[in-house]
This record gives C-alpha cells, structure tokens and sequence, in this order.
C-alpha cells in the first residue's frame, strides 16, 4: 500500500501511525523524516487533560479538604520518584542509595507512571547525551510543544534508537529491584498511579468515587507530568545560562520550583553527575536535594557526588553567559 504522506508548513511528513516504522524518505541526498502521530495516546492524553479540568473544578467546589491535601501529597512523592529515583539516582547515579530507600524510591515512581523506570533512564540518558539533535528524544529544537508533550504523541526519529543502542544500561538491567518493576510494570502502575489513589479516599475519609478519581488520581497525574515536561520544554528554553551559553538548557526558577528542584537545568547539563542538579542546594528552590540529605543523614544515601567551586568558577569564566553570581563570588552558600 502507498503510505499516505501529507507536508506540513514545517517541510516535515506526517502519515498515520498504521503504517510501520518512520522511515527517512525521499531522494538519498536529501533525505526525508516521515513523522508518524500515534492516534491513540492523542486520544489517551486529550481525555485525560480534560480529565484533570474536571478536577480542578471538583477541587473548588465538592471535594473535601483532605483530599486536596491528598493529591498534592501524591503530587510531591510521586514527584520525588522521578527527581530522586529515576533522575538523580537511576539515569545518573549521582548518588547512591541502600536498598530500603531504593524500594520507597521505586513504589514512588510506579505512582507517577512515567513508564518503567529503566525506560525512563534510557531515553534521559540519550537525551542527555545528544542534546538536541534527532536523537534526542524531546529535541527542544522542534519547538515548545513537540519538548513538552508531542515527542509522546508519535513515533521516535529513527535516530533515537540508532544511537540510543550505544547507550550502556548494564547497571540498570542488573538492578533487581528495577528489573522487578519493569517486568511487573503492567500491574504494579495501575495499582499504585491509579486504583490505590483513587480507593483510599473512599474508604479512609468517606470521599465520593468522582472526587477521589478525578483530583487525587487523574489532576494529581496530569499535573505532575506537565510539571515534569516543563523542564524538557520551559527549562530548555527560557532562563539565564550561567554555566554556557553556547546550549540551550537554562537556569528557570518557576520550573525549578514546581519541579521539585529540577529547573536549574544549564548547570545540570554542564555537571550532569552533581546530586543537587544545581549548583547551590538551597531547600526551598531544590525540595529533592532536601529529600536526598535527609536520607544521607539516616545512612540510607551515600557517595553524593557533587562538583568543587574551583571547577565550577573555572566553567563560568570559560563558557558563562555572564550572569553568574560569580560577578559578587563569595555571596552565595
Ligand atoms: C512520560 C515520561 O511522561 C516523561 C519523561 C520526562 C523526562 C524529563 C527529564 C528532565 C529531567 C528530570 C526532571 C524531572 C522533574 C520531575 C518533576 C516532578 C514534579 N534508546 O518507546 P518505543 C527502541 S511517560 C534505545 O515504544 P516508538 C527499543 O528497541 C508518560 N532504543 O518507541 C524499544 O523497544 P523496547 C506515560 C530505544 O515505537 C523500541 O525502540 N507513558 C530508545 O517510537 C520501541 O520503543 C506514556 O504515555 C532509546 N532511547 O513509540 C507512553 N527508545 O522498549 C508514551 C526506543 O522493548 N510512550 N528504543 O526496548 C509511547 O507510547 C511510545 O514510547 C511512543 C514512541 C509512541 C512515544
Ligand atoms: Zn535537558
Ligand atoms: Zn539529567
């Protein structure tokens, strides 16, 4: 069957998602990427987002207090599954957790249900590793919405599995803690992202089935993850670049701040090993740094890898956009 290319205003193909692999079209000097939208995670995503405005409207006018307090509640461990466990421990290891802490870690992140969470590392660690350009798995060069959302809603560039197949995910598959909740992924995400969030409400503060469903459960989701992607989006678009102007990330209070620490994101692609994800740890702005030293201090995190001053100084006088703290050094704790 002849596939069914339509252009775009971009000069990019699109085709329906029925017809096999993207594929890199057209003449051999200048080659094509055909775009290929998955129609029912579009669909998936589009009801779960209206979904969650059905929340916010509950939130204000039925649901009781507590379970308010509840989804937020879900909204910063969940959170912490991510920043702590799939970002800083997993994808970087830029620490090192025992393996009670690991297992908070890891029933944490099933409840944010943003995929297994050696999947989540492997994509983050080719992001990382090529940075904006067709392997890149959320290339912010194709814009705001594709960084934040669309990269969800169609098939990868073909480049992301080439060179993500280099990517040495031995520690990850070795884990058996990790190995565990990605072979029984399938059950252990609705139980804990869906069902628990929603039951518990019921039965422990006598709040109806829609309010538990639609606020703890479905805004507590959608929220965290537009939370999440802001920093593939926002953070890799607007902000100051302190540490090097010559890429894109950049330092974004507002994501830093509802993405558990997670914002300071030009720091964090020039020292991506750092536990902090930024270069001061300051709780307020960074609630996973708090999180991680409060583990360190009970024993249970170890080996925080962080990065000296000198070194830090050394990059900002290089490569900085000169908007470092640096110019009043001395200033900061
Ligand atoms: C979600 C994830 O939302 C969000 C991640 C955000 C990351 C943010 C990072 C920023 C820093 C941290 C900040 C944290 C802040 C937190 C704040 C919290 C308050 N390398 O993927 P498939 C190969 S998830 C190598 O299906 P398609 C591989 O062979 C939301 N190879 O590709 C693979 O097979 P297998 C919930 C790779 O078919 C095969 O390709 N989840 C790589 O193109 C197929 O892989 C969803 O909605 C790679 N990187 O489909 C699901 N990737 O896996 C959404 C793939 O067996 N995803 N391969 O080895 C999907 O439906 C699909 O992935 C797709 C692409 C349609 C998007
Ligand atoms: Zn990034
Ligand atoms: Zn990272």
């Amino acid at each position: 069957m002849a596939p069914n290319i339509t252009s775009t205003p971009t000069g990019v193909l699109f085709e329906d998602e029925t017809l096999g692999e993207p594929q890199i079209e057209g003449p051999k000097d200048k080659p094509k990427y055909v775009r290929r939208l998955v129609w029912r995670n579009i669909s998936v995503f589009a009801f779960l987002h209206l979904g969650a405005l059905y929340g916010v409207y509950l939130s204000f006018t039925s649901a009781k207090l507590l379970t308010v307090a509840f989804a937020i509640l879900l909204y910063q461990l969940s959170g912490l599954g991510i920043t702590a466990g799939a970002h800083r421990l997993w994808a970087h290891r830029s620490y090192k957790a025992k393996w009670p802490l690991q297992l908070l870690l890891v029933i944490m992140n099933t409840i944010a249900f943003q995929d297994a969470a050696i999947d989540w590392a492997r994509d983050h660690r080719v992001h990382h590793k090529y940075s904006e350009t067709d392997a890149d798995p959320h290339n912010a060069k194709r814009g705001f919405f594709f960084s934040h959302i669309g990269w969800l809603l169609c098939r990868k560039h073909p480049e992301v599995k080439a060179k993500g197949k280099n990517i040495d995910l031995s520690d990850l598959e070795s884990d058996p803690i990790l190995a565990f909740q990605k072979r029984y992924y399938t059950i252990l995400m609705p139980l804990m992202c869906f069902i628990l969030p929603t039951v518990i409400p019921v039965l422990a503060w006598n709040e109806t089935w829609t309010n538990a469903y639609f606020i703890p459960t479905i805004l507590r989701y959608i929220f965290t993850l537009n939370m999440t992607w802001l920093v593939n989006s926002a953070a890799h678009m607007f902000g100051n670049k302190p540490y090097d102007k010559y890429i894109n990330p950049s330092e974004n209070k507002g994501v830093a701040i509802f993405a558990l620490g997670e914002g300071w994101h030009n720091y964090h692609h020039v020292f991506p090993w750092d536990y902090k994800t930024a270069e001061f740890g300051h709780y307020s702005v960074n609630f996973t740094t708090a999180f991680i030293d409060f583990f360190a201090k009970i024993g249970w995190a170890y080996d925080l890898k962080s990065v000296s001053e000198d070194m830090v100084r050394k990059r900002v006088e290089r490569t900085g956009d000169g908007s470092h703290e640096l110019w009043g050094w001395g200033d900061n704790d």
